[in-house]
């Protein structure tokens, strides 16, 4: 199997570490959507990262249904989704609050680095942005409440997307989101940071 797309995306990253936690071997390799259009173009035409070269030689896309793939070729009782289902309600709704950080992250590095900056619309801008913080205050709050996990063995998908997102948006955008404002999402992404699979799959 081989995961195609840059480590610096979020989705990527979080497919090439859930892999590695769910002991499921993989080739990366490192196809960039923008430098090397078209060099992903010939593995993908529709040129999404993460794309996933499956064994059958069929393709895969999208982080979340890439680990769904994922989750159920794992070894039994390995899964980085809870089973209880308040506990998985739980981390879904994280997840889903960490996959909005991302997109608006990306939004904003997109309307930065892709548009002209006379093309550039301020009101959209300040909208995304509005979301991007609306969705870091509530994953603050939700650690406020339940601390996350933190181990190789303990860290679930819920906290391991978390700290992907906020590094990626520490990585672009620290003026914007900045990491005194939300201590809690900082201290447990700089531990997470440490875990031998995040080494692995390094953002730059
Ligand atoms: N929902 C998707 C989002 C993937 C995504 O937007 N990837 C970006 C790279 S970070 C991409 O492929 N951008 C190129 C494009 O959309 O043309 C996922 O979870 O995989």
């Amino acid at each position: 199997m081989q995961l195609i797309g840059m480590l610096d995306s979020p989705y990527v990253r979080r497919a090439a570490i859930s892999l590695q936690l769910l002991g499921i071997p993989f080739e990366h390799q490192s196809v960039s959507v923008f430098s090397t259009f078209e060099q992903f173009r010939q593995i993908n035409p529709v040129v999404k990262a993460p794309t996933l070269v499956c064994d059958d030689g069929g393709l895969l896309m999208d982080s979340s249904l890439i680990l769904e793939y994922a989750e159920a070729l794992a070894a039994p009782g390995k899964s980085l989704m809870p089973a209880e289902i308040g506990e998985r309600l739980h981390a879904l709704r994280i997840i889903g609050l960490a996959l909005a950080a991302c997109e608006k992250s990306i939004q904003i590095v997109y309307e930065h680095n892709l548009r002209p900056p006379e093309k550039q619309h301020a009101p959209w801008l300040e909208r995304v942005q509005g979301q991007l913080f609306a969705a870091y205050q509530a994953l603050e709050l939700e650690l406020r409440k339940k601390p996350l996990e933190v181990t190789s063995r303990t860290i679930n998908q819920a906290g391991l997307t978390t700290a992907v997102a906020w590094s990626f948006t520490q990585m672009m955008l620290p003026e914007i989101v900045v990491a005194s404002d939300y201590p809690l999402l900082q201290a447990f992404s700089e531990k997470a940071e440490h875990l031998a699979e995040f080494i692995a799959a390094p953002p730059v």
